[in-house]
């Protein structure tokens, strides 16, 4: 059995020596150092390069090394095989982190702080609202967004969420379908994005979005997070609804160009707070010991899990 693991923008090396010592008695190849295309069972990818899976008769499978698969659909050579998406806890207890210190980041007002700390300022007078009169807003109820919707309810947020079929979680308001984000938007001081990169998602963070937010909030206007994809928003509808006073301040992991240009307004913008695409890391240990475990069960004759619905594109 051979496998084909093909990274771009990541260190493929790490990936390469923990694959090969997980899999000691398995030929572990790159695009580049393929040799028998027939060899190949099954492909690993991080953003393939256009046509690295073509042409390998025997694949039995894509495995996708992050949660997202909108990279796989770059390439208009994807075989048509199985394609399997990375669902893993501790890439979802990450993701969590990241938007429960985000929330908490604007609901506790630090970026203030930080200020008053740099201009020696003491004051105890600014409002401090309590976690119950902050709603948020989870678009996207899968495995992330439900995780991150639950761990902020805990804390006592009041939480909602939107997914495109109907879900119900306990202590969530949960809504679905394109009447539901409306209702939603309505009631939502902190938009969290936990959406997939599809052809109905790309571009729905925008200024028509943005304008249905709720405009009562308790921090003074509302708050996007947006760890999803940096398709799904509009980012020169975002520098104008922070300048509009549409957007109080947003919270940006991932962007339309990434990584985020040198001359991007948003780098230096006092009221964004940027990560490189680093809300949920994929590390190779855990990532790589998910998918050997799937690659045995497959060989034992058993179903994979967690394939993506090509119709959907998630
Ligand atoms: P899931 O597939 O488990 O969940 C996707 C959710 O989005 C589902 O609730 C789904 O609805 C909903 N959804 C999809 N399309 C629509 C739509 N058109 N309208 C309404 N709801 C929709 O994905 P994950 O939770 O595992 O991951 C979500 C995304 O997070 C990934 O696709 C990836 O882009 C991003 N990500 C980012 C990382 C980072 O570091 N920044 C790391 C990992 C992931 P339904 O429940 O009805 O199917
Ligand atoms: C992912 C990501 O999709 O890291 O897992 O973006």
């Amino acid at each position: 059995m051979t496998i084909l693991i093909a990274i771009n923008d990541w260190d493929p090396q790490p990936w390469l020596e923990r694959l090969r010592a997980l899999l000691p008695d398995r030929a572990i190849v790159t695009p580049e150092t393929i040799a028998d295309r027939s060899a190949v069972d099954y492909a690993l990818s991080w953003r393939h390069g256009p046509g690295a899976f073509a042409g390998l008769p025997n694949l039995k499978a894509i495995f996708s090394l992050g949660a997202g698969v909108d990279h796989l659909f770059h390439d208009s050579e994807l075989p048509d095989v199985p394609l399997v998406r990375m669902v893993d806890t501790d890439l979802r207890d990450r993701m969590s982190e990241w938007v429960v210190l985000h929330t908490l980041l604007h609901h506790r007002q630090q970026r203030m702080y930080d200020w008053q700390q740099d201009q020696q300022i003491w004051d105890e007078d600014v409002e401090q609202p309590a976690a119950a009169e902050i709603r948020v807003g989870v678009l996207g109820l899968g495995v992330l967004g439900a995780d991150a919707a639950r761990k902020l309810a805990l804390i006592g947020f009041d939480v909602a969420g939107w997914s495109r079929t109907r879900r119900d979680h306990d202590g969530i308001a949960c809504f679905h379908g394109e009447d539901g984000l409306d209702a939603m938007l309505a009631r939502t001081d902190i938009l969290v994005a936990l959406l997939p990169l599809t052809p109905q998602t790309r571009g729905m963070l925008n200024s028509s979005l943005f304008a249905k937010l709720a405009r009562d909030s308790r921090l003074g206007g509302p708050i996007l997070l947006n760890a999803g994809r940096g398709g799904l928003q509009v980012e020169a509808d975002i520098l104008a609804a922070l300048e509009g006073g549409v957007l109080k301040a947003a919270s940006l992991d991932v962007f339309e160009v990434e990584p985020l240009p040198e001359a991007s307004p948003l780098w230096r913008h006092p009221r964004v707070t940027i990560s490189p695409h680093n809300a949920a890391i994929s590390t190779p240990d855990t990532i790589l010991r998910a998918i050997v475990d799937q690659i045995a069960a497959h060989e034992r004759g058993e179903p994979l899990r967690h394939v993506v619905d090509r119709k959907r594109g998630y």
